[in-house]
């Protein structure tokens, strides 16, 4: 049922590293008593937002185990201070986790929604999902129809079907809406799931620094149609700069190049 979502100040990392002793190396867990068929993976594009992280995996860890998956959390931080690429970060994070497991379903989550309900299952279905319908900060609405921003799930089949997701967005917006058009160029439906219970998200703005706007996303969304065979995974270049193995995720530091 739900979840009532507080952040309570002292937090500290180690105390939520102590709440989940059975998570292993990297942020990975398999759940002792079962097996699991379900394994999915948590990718979450970041920089300086580690307040953010922080609260969130106070909350997905013990979520997620409850949930029964195999899954694992994988931080994937973009090097230096050029603009960022949320979708670029996605990406990497599909490509570097794939290295590691298996993975059955891929969750690409912003760093500061925080599930406020169990009902939020983090498996995949026979479509790709929007799975943050309803958030806090859109009074539980969505701002508009074919809205795809925030938490998403795919199965890979389905990622690598629409080419991932486009490279070519520096900064804020646009690249969310470029990837409901490729799902639909990909002769996907979309899965949003009915029950509002199902899919709320509590988003924990707040402090952080703004996102540079990205103003040529418009004309970028414009060309859609024409340029996502060449831009997305087959296109996707970067370098690994690090590889961490933290006791509540996997942090991948990347030099994902600039927009200049
Ligand atoms: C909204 C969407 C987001 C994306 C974005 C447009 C929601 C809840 N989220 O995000 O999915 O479509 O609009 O690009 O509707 N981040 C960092 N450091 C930064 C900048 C971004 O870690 O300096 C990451 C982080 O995971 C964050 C995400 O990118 O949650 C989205 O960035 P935002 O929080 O600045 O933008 P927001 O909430 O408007």
């Amino acid at each position: 049922g739900p979840i009532h979502v507080t952040f309570p100040a002292k937090l500290t990392m180690e105390e939520v590293e102590r709440k989940n002793p059975l998570v292993l190396e990297g942020g990975k867990y398999r759940p002792p008593d079962c097996q699991s068929t379900h394994w999915t993976a948590v990718i979450i594009p970041h920089r300086s937002r580690e307040i953010h992280l922080k609260y969130l995996l106070y909350y997905l860890h013990p979520f997620l185990q409850r949930q029964q998956l195999n899954y694992g959390i994988y931080i994937i931080h973009q090097a230096g201070d050029y603009t960022f690429n949320r979708a670029k970060l996605l990406n990497v994070g599909f490509k570097e986790a794939m290295k590691e497991e298996d993975w059955n379903c891929m969750f690409f989550h912003d760093v500061d929604l925080i599930p406020e309900d169990d009902r939020n299952v983090y498996t995949c279905d026979r479509y790709p999902k929007h799975a943050s319908i309803a958030m806090d900060k859109f009074r539980y609405k969505l701002p508009y129809k074919t809205y795809f921003g925030g938490v998403s799930a795919l199965t890979p089949d389905q990622y690598l079907k629409m080419n991932g997701f486009p490279n070519t967005y520096w900064g804020w917006g646009g690249e969310d809406d470029d990837i409901a058009v490729r799902l639909h160029l990909s002769h996907y439906v979309l899965f949003k799931p009915t029950h509002i219970h199902n899919q709320i998200q509590k988003n924990l703005s707040g402090t952080s620094t703004r996102n540079k706007l990205y103003c040529y996303r418009f004309n970028l969304l414009a060309k859609t149609r024409r340029t996502w065979k060449q831009d997305g995974m087959n296109s996707l270049e970067y370098r690994v700069l690090s590889k961490e193995y933290h006791r509540l995720f996997t942090n991948i530091t990347v030099d994902i190049g600039t927009d200049k």
